[in-house]
């Protein structure tokens, strides 16, 4: 038996590790995130920066790399992380460009699966419909708006801002609980990635088919492709976000269906889950090994 101590000490170690909270950031507490693939600001794979000089394609003002999700006693926050962002216009908030909507499934089968209103044309996942939608962006635009909202929203501004981080390159949101709730594990995200463009529909600078000087290209003239250009979702695979982005179709008018970034919730953390495993299997071995001590030690066997 004590020759078995120091392996249960590592087991238990390793245990008590995998179901700590995630590390501390400042008094914050990260509860979520994720990086996304650099250089993929081409939505479905086509889209090209518009070409006036405000929007240098090798800025890479909407190019996601983090999306990060913390919460302190007060509040949630949303840390989106870009390639680099610009302040063209000086808005007050420190980002001139960005419209970032984030789409959280906050409550099993309940919510919606199309946007609260025409701008960013995409569907999401009738499996993951989205309760709560943040909408970030420049000169005090930010809100929170919910599923049950309609159309003519003013959505939840109160206590809620975004701002550009010393980094030069984080949006921060700031999202009172007491609006949003407590964040959970089983919170899925949606995170898209557009331009904003006060003349658009909800904000959202256009996608075209040919680029012009205010409008993205590789899109479609008709109002039926998505008017996002990075998403939070892999590279490759079934879901990758040129999948996911270029599953509209111009001749059956059919917009784009998006899936959340973590459909399986922690596991998309991946070591943690590994850690947990290891930490079963160990806690097996060690069972089994004990048993079978006890079995030959028992009198007469
Ligand atoms: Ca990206
Ligand atoms: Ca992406």
């Amino acid at each position: 038996m004590r020759r078995l101590l120091p392996v249960l000490a590592v087991v238990l170690t390793v245990a008590v590790i995998a179901t700590l909270p995630l590390p501390c950031v400042g008094q914050t507490l990260v509860v979520w995130e994720s990086d996304d693939p650099a250089g993929d600001d081409d939505g479905p794979g086509t889209y090209t920066y518009p070409t006036n000089p405000a929007f240098s394609p090798f800025s890479g003002i909407f190019d996601l790399t983090t999306f990060r999700v913390l919460h302190d006693p007060e509040n949630v926050y949303f840390e989106i992380t870009l390639a680099g962002i610009s302040n063209t216009w000086n808005a007050p908030e420190g980002f001139s460009h960005q419209l970032i909507n984030v789409y959280v499934d906050t409550t099993p089968n309940v919510g919606r699966v199309d946007t609260l209103r025409d701008g960013p044309f995409v569907l999401f996942d009738s499996r993951h419909a989205w309760d709560v939608n943040i909408k970030i962006m420049g000169w005090g635009g930010t809100r929170i708006y919910f599923a049950s909202d309609d159309e003519s929203s003013p959505g939840v501004y109160d206590g809620v801002f975004a701002e550009a981080l010393p980094d030069g390159k984080t949006i921060r949101a700031v999202l009172p609980k007491k609006v949003v709730g407590e964040p959970s594990d089983i919170w899925k995200y949606y995170v898209l990635v557009a331009s904003q463009d006060g003349y658009g529909p909800d904000n959202h600078r256009p996608v075209m088919a040919a680029t012009g000087a205010w409008v993205f290209g590789g899109g479609s003239d008709l109002d039926v492709n998505p008017n996002v250009i990075d998403i939070l979702a892999p590279e490759s695979g079934l879901r990758s976000q040129h999948n996911q982005l270029g599953s509209w179709s111009e001749s059956e008018r059919r917009l784009a269906v998006l899936y959340p970034a973590n459909p399986d919730g922690r596991l998309a953390l991946g070591v943690r889950p590994a850690m947990v495993v290891v930490a079963a299997l160990l806690v097996i071995a060690v069972l089994g090994y004990l048993a079978a001590r006890a079995v030959r030690g028992r009198p007469g066997s």
